[in-house]
């Protein structure tokens, strides 16, 4: 039985990977942060039919606390290790840039110490992001794993000293640590302030009598959204490669803010421009402006194909919101 440690486990991603790895006879081991309402802290795990089950372990932990990570690699001794927590909201890392930074920079560091004192053999999935690219792009108006990378928020500097560090530590110490490079990725279990599950539940809401208008920021942005169930396939397909490397993971499709509710709410039989509203309050001190990704090399390199398209997504949530 392959034993795996997932940072992490609580949120989106975690969830859908947990449920994943279970589903191919993995023990995991889920680390959670302390929280003084920890009911709330399962709620994706109980969505996913998994919490309770006899191969996951959910112990405490935190990547911003060395030596419980420390503890947990040396004890389980895994075969892989996802590091997927994060302070992952790019506006919210303007307001916590200090925490942010501890999280996604220092909680890679962490990470990759536990595993090089307690188990260099483990398997290292380093969680990066679009976000580190800011708005450079090349000249066809895609990314890719050669595109420079100039962030424009503290989360996206926070990442990218992960990225690196990850990079640093598979040179340095012959360890297998890939970095993931994810576009937008979204689902059912996607936190409600992010864009898409914002603009989904505040639709649904609107159609019930619950609210009488959406406010927005930035309607013209423009993202690659993604399912995170393809996504999290994706992660563990980079650590069954024969060698660690570096992968973007997108559907190298845009869609801007503006088409994501035109699509939510032409589901309901509604017309966005009706009900959504701009409030400057929702806009980033810099934006990132549009976001499309070519992920030619993991579909070549691992086999890799998103099989979920924008709009069955969307269907997807709406209908698991109704
Ligand atoms: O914003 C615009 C906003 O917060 C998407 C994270 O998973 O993907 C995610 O980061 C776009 C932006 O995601 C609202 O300005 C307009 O242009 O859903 P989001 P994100 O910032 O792209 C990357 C790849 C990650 O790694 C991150 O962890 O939508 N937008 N109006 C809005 N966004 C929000 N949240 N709320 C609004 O009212």
């Amino acid at each position: 039985m392959k034993k795996a440690i997932i940072t992490g486990i609580s949120g989106q991603d975690g969830s859908y990977l947990a449920e994943f790895l279970l589903e191919k006879g993995y023990a995991v081991w889920g680390i959670l942060r302390r929280h003084s309402q920890p009911e709330y802290q399962s709620n994706r795990l109980e969505e996913a039919g998994i919490y309770g089950h006899p191969s996951l372990h959910l112990v405490y932990g935190d990547i911003t606390d060395f030596s419980s990570l420390c503890h947990l690699v040396k004890d389980v001794q895994p075969d892989e290790i996802y590091n997927l927590a994060a302070q992952s909201h790019v506006k919210i890392s303007f307001d916590q840039p200090v925490f942010t930074t501890k999280a996604d920079g220092e909680g890679v560091l962490n990470v990759l110490e536990a595993a090089r004192l307690g188990c260099p053999t483990a398997r290292i999935y380093q969680a990066g992001s679009s976000e580190m690219f800011g708005n450079e792009c090349d000249a066809d108006g895609y990314r890719r794993e050669t595109t420079r990378m100039v962030p424009v928020s503290p989360y996206g500097c926070a990442k990218l000293y992960g990225y690196n560090l990850a990079k640093v530590y598979r040179s340095s110490y012959d360890m297998f640590v890939s970095n993931g490079i994810l576009f937008n990725h979204e689902s059912p279990r996607r936190g409600l302030n992010f864009v898409t599950n914002k603009v989904v539940v505040g639709c649904i809401n609107i159609a019930r009598g619950k609210q009488a208008t959406l406010a927005l920021g930035n309607l013209d942005a423009s993202r690659d959204w993604g399912h995170a169930k393809d996504y999290v396939r994706a992660m563990w397909m980079m650590l069954q490669h024969d060698e660690p490397d570096d992968f973007v993971c997108a559907t190298g499709e845009a869609h801007s803010v503006r088409d994501l509710c035109e699509e939510v709410f032409s589901e309901l039989d509604m017309d966005y421009r009706d009900f959504v509203i701009v409030d400057p309050k929702f806009f980033r001190p810099t934006e990132l402006h549009d976001l499309k990704g070519d992920s030619s090399k993991i579909r070549e390199v691992l086999g890799w194909e998103p099989e979920y398209t924008f709009r069955q997504m969307i269907e997807e949530m709406v209908k698991a919101r109704l």
